[in-house]
Parts: structure tokens; C-alpha cells; sequence
């Protein structure tokens, strides 16, 4: 009876979607998980080192390029807007922004893991004393209804997360984020570039080994959700550019064959197959035209970072 009791109370306080996404997704013939989960607590901290990493270009393109997309924004938005940023983290994109577009008077950062959300948000008030900021926690990439808000909006998707959708699943998120954020609004959104395979490659296998943690975590994760089925020393990270599909994939490849169980379900692990963890799809500006027109966005500016390493897009909502 006691352990009933006990059972039920872990399955109450456990993720339940995560955990029944977990099961589906190994289960499958390619295994696989979504990259939205790596982003639990310990998770957002590795993902924050691996932005300091020399290697992780993407992070250190885009910082330096947003203040000059800044100042120059200034000229294009000169009416009230309030801002939403989609999958925020750590907010530290939008502090040029906040600088230089006085006509900004709301932040709504959304973002899955609350508590990082909610001491970055704490700490950006502060700063920016003028601008009310509202964070919401929540899955952006699901509809989330953000209330009234009367002014115009304007959308901030840096970071080149939408290349962690499939194309499919980026004009969804496009025309989603078009119907959200409504007449006359704009969104800035920040995306990585086609380059050298070789660029790409020490960009997800740095020498300190951070992504590999980042991506090991996830077992971790599972361990605390289920009753520690995985063992994350029988996975290695393994990155590659898939260039048919013009993404890095991230995977987690098992080291030797055994079985795990998730509650009472089996998994059967073979040497050398992998669980699929992550997609990081890079974009040439006529490609990723292509997708904003599909969605109803127009774009009205880009602008390239040094070597063209970064691009960042300004798109404007086409009339309804
Ligand atoms: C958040 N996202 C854009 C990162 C990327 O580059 O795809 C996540 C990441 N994965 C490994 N390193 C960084």
C-alpha cells in the first residue's frame, strides 16, 4: 500500500509530457529526442559556456553585429512597440535593442525553463527601469495566448534557434509567430549561415568538450524523470554537417549494446546506433527568403556579419 502510495506520488510530481515524448521518441527506429529538453536548468548553464566558447562562432558573430542592427533599427521603428523574444534564455541579445529603440515600453521574454527566465528578467528590470518586463514560461513553439497588448509588436528571434526546426517546422513557426504578433508588427531574427564544413565541425565538437556535456545532460535528465534508466558513460556526443540536408546533426551514439527500461517499457540498444538529439540547419539568405515568403514576412533588411559567418533579417508582417 505504501508503495503504491509512493508511485503515484512520483508520477504525479514527474514531467508527463516529457516523459511520454521520451518513450516515443525511443522507441522509434532512429531514436530520437527533442532539442527543446536540454534546456533544464544545468542544461541553460552549459549552453551559456558554450556561447563563451572560441569555437561556437554563431554567438560571438551575432553579439558583435545586433549593435549595429540596433542603431540602425532605430530609424525603421518609430512607433510604440512592445517586444516579445521567443525562447529567451539569458536576454543578453536584447540589451542593444533596448538601447537604442526608446519606442520599446514592454519586454515579454518567453522561455521554457522559468527559473533562468525568471532571474534573467529580474536582473534586465533592473537595468532597463523604463521598459515593464513580463516574462512568460512557456514552449514557443506552441501558441501561447500573451494577453491585450496595444501596441505594435515587434518579434526578437535571435540566437539561430529557428534552425533547430526543420524547414517544415520553421514556416509553421513563421506563420505562427506572423498570427501572433499581428498587423503592422515586425520580427528581428537571427540565422546561421552556410560555411566551411570545418568551421561548423569545431563549432559543435569543441576541444573543451561543453557540447558534449550539453548533450549528455539530456540522459540526465531522463534519469531524473524515469528511475535512472540510462547510463550516460555507454553514450558519446557525435556531431556532423549533413550537407544533402545542410544542418549539423547531433547525436548521442551508444558505446556498446544493452537494454533499459522506461517504467515498463524496453529499449534495446545496439553498438554504434545513435539517438538523434539535435538539428542545427544553416540558411543563404535566398533560402531563407524563400521560407519568410511562405509565411507571410517580407524582408526589409539583412545584414551580414563579418565573412558572413551570421546573418540577422528584419521581416515586416505582409497585409493580411
Ligand atoms: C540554440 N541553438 C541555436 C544552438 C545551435 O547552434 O543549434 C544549440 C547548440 N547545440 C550545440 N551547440 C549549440
Amino acid at each position: 500500500m505504501q508503495e503504491a502510495v509512493l508511485r503515484k506520488s512520483r508520477t504525479n510530481d514527474r514531467d508527463q509530457e516529457f516523459c511520454e515524448v521520451v518513450i516515443d521518441g525511443l522507441s522509434g527506429a532512429q531514436k530520437k529526442l527533442h532539442p527543446k529538453y536540454f534546456y533544464d536548468q544545468k542544461g541553460s548553464q552549459y549552453f551559456d559556456e558554450i556561447c563563451q566558447l572560441e569555437e561556437y562562432y554563431p554567438y560571438q558573430a551575432e553579439t558583435k553585429l545586433l549593435p549595429k542592427v540596433a542603431s540602425q533599427l532605430a530609424g525603421i521603428l518609430t512607433h510604440e512597440y512592445a517586444m516579445i523574444e521567443f525562447g529567451a534564455g539569458s536576454l543578453q541579445k536584447v540589451r542593444p535593442v533596448l538601447d537604442q529603440i526608446q519606442g520599446i515600453k514592454r519586454f515579454i521574454p518567453i522561455d521554457i525553463s522559468g527559473d533562468h527566465l525568471r532571474a534573467s528578467s529580474a536582473l534586465l528590470s533592473q537595468e532597463f527601469p523604463d521598459v515593464s518586463v513580463d516574462p512568460v514560461e512557456g514552449d514557443f513553439s506552441k501558441p501561447i495566448d500573451l494577453g491585450e497588448i496595444q501596441e505594435r509588436k515587434l518579434g526578437f528571434f535571435p540566437g539561430s534557434t529557428i534552425g533547430n526546426f526543420t524547414p517544415d517546422e520553421a514556416t509553421k513557426f513563421l506563420h505562427n509567430a506572423r498570427q501572433t504578433l499581428g498587423q503592422n508588427s515586425y520580427l528581428l531574427v537571427g540565422v546561421d549561415t552556410k560555411k566551411s564544413p570545418a568551421t561548423l565541425h569545431s563549432a559543435y565538437n569543441d576541444a573543451a568538450g561543453v557540447t558534449a556535456k550539453f548533450n549528455l545532460n539530456i540522459l540526465d535528465r531522463i534519469n531524473q524523470e524515469f528511475d535512472s534508466p540510462m547510463s550516460p558513460e555507454k553514450f558519446e556526443h557525435y556531431a556532423y554537417f549533413n550537407a544533402e540536408k545542410g544542418c549539423i546533426e547531433m547525436h548521442l551514439v551508444c558505446l556498446e549494446a544493452h537494454t533499459v527500461y522506461l517504467d515498463d517499457i524496453r529499449v534495446e540498444f545496439s553498438q554504434g546506433e545513435s539517438i538523434h538529439t539535435e538539428s542545427s540547419y544553416k540558411y543563404s539568405c535566398e533560402e531563407f527568403g524563400a521560407l519568410a515568403q511562405q509565411s507571410g514576412w517580407s524582408i526589409e533588411r539583412t545584414w551580414l556579419a563579418d565573412q558572413n559567418l551570421f546573418s540577422v533579417y528584419l521581416l515586416k508582417a505582409d497585409k493580411a
